[in-house]
């Protein structure tokens, strides 16, 4: 029997993301034959940016997403580093990269304990367990207790990774301290005691409970290691700069086309946005230096309000597993336990990155350069969110902000079909998935959750006509 749903919202991802899928048997096997990502809400962050100063920039990018702010504050002054030639001391290079780590840090395990565990875990007969799908839990009640002690345990950990974030970066959400030409807070000697103790704990408990669970899940749904591939591409910016001269980073940016051994270079001007199935005036393939943000809805064909990037006009993945594959540091494969291994592994290579980082801190040193800031320039700021490779694109006239583009991971992997009819990763991921129970499908979630979305960081809520904006609820 030919079954059509749409899952309006999916639950347990930060924003508002509606999947409509088919399911049919094929060759006598229950499976998904179509797939649609529809991201229901217009961002328009670009075009509130224009004719605001420059230095803006990064304080209202940052409202994009509470969830990953510092990602796209950094990218901000990423592209405005370059806009106003303004180089970074040591001291704010670290700084920036503990902030962006710590985040990561915070993310990664909201993402797994919060977000991603209840497809898996029974919880107690009360919201946000129930109603849930009660289907192929495969865990015994001691391991199942076991989990659910740790998801507790992760409100608190999470917790104490934000305040790291905020010893530096001034509070979070939304961190103030990000400049051009370096950081704002100073590294005193108390800060650096404080996050410190912090971060010792987050460390342990990585080490000795998030990475083992997530190994141990795994291995209990083993057969989810073939599932949820996707186009097997993975693109990564690069992040967390390790010089002063920005040349050496702990995630090197690079490609791997089909998840080859081999990474090709990144190269920027080969990113186009595709806007044909999306709610956006029709324009040929644009890269974000160029491509425009006008809204059209209705329009014929379209169903998404993301658009639909490519890398060499294909869809790519971001996110943990891309980076940790680009890097060597993670290639088993590419499906849905993978995504959550590569997640946790990188997890702790971050966390252990900071501990160096904290050490090579000057305290009471300089922490940023002056600038002047420039009255044209065109320029772009990659780096990487938790949930992958994101970039700013900006150009400057007359001292004003005249063109902005921000491609966000979430529209990379959630992205709709591209004007040659391609769909996005997430859509292809969902392609071919066996289906047990076409009634509780939940293979379908467990796929959309292993790419950590977040739809906030595609997409917000404006009612034309209303003088006010609605922000989606986390
Ligand atoms: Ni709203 Fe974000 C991250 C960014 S995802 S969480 O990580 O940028 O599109």
């Amino acid at each position: 029997m030919r079954i059509t749903a749409a899952f309006d919202p999916v639950t347990r991802i930060e924003g508002h993301l509606n999947i409509e899928i088919t399911i049919d048997t094929v060759n006598g096997l229950q499976q998904v034959v179509d797939a649609k990502a529809v991201g229901g809400l217009f961002r328009g962050f670009e075009k509130l940016l224009i004719g605001r100063d420059p230095r803006d920039a990064q304080h209202i990018t940052e409202r994009i997403c509470g969830v990953c702010p510092v990602a796209h504050g950094l990218a901000a002054v990423r592209a405005l580093d370059d806009a106003f030639g303004v180089s970074v001391p040591a001291n704010g290079r670290i700084l920036r990269n503990l902030t962006n780590g710590s985040n990561f840090v915070e993310s990664h395990i909201l993402h797994f304990y919060l977000l991603s565990l209840p497809d898996y875990i029974a919880g107690p007969a009360t919201a946000p367990w129930q109603a849930g799908w009660d289907v192929d839990r495969r865990l015994n009640s001691e391991d199942n207790d076991r989990l659910m002690q740790h998801y507790l345990q992760a409100l608190t950990m999470r917790r104490k990774a934000d305040q790291m974030t905020a010893v530096f970066g001034g509070r979070m959400p939304h961190p103030p301290a990000f400049i051009p030409g370096g950081f704002t807070a100073n590294p005193r000697a108390e800060r650096i005691a404080t996050f410190t103790a912090i971060l010792d704990e987050v460390i342990a408990f990585i080490e000795n409970t998030y990475l083992p669970d997530v190994q141990f899940l795994a291995g209990v749904y083993d057969d989810y290691q073939s599932w949820g591939r996707g186009p097997g591409n993975l693109l990564a910016y690069g992040a967390f700069e390790l010089n002063d001269d920005q040349t050496s980073k702990l995630f090197a940016p690079g490609i791997a086309w089909n998840a080859a051994d081999v990474i090709d270079a990144l190269d920027t001007n080969a990113i186009n946005e595709h806007v044909l199935h999306s709610w956006f005036l029709n324009h040929s393939p644009a890269n974000p230096t160029e491509s425009k943000t006008e809204p059209q809805h209705p329009k014929d064909g379209a169903y998404s309000w993301l658009k639909a990037p490519r890398y060499l006009e294909e869809p790519c993945e971001v996110g943990p597993l891309a980076r940790m594959w680009v890097n060597g540091d993670y290639r088993q494969g590419v499906s849905i336990m993978d995504r959550h291994l590569a997640r946790a592994h990188e997890a702790l290579k971050i966390a252990r990155a900071i501990r160096q980082w904290v050490a090579e801190l000057t305290p009471e040193g300089s922490v940023c350069n002056t600038f002047v800031p420039a009255e044209t320039a065109e320029a772009a700021g990659l780096t990487e969110a938790p949930r992958g490779a994101l970039g700013h694109w900006v150009r400057i006239e007359q001292s004003r902000i005249a063109h902005y583009q921000v491609i966000s991971p979430t529209t990379w992997n959630v992205s709709p079909r591209d004007d040659a009819g391609v769909p996005g990763p997430l859509e292809q991921a969902l392609l071919g998935t066996p289906i047990e129970n076409a009634e509780q499908p939940i293979e379908i979630m467990r796929i959309i959750h292993s790419f950590d979305p977040c739809l906030d960081c595609a997409t917000h809520v404006i009612r034309p006509g209303r003088q006010v904006k609605i922000y989606p609820v986390l």
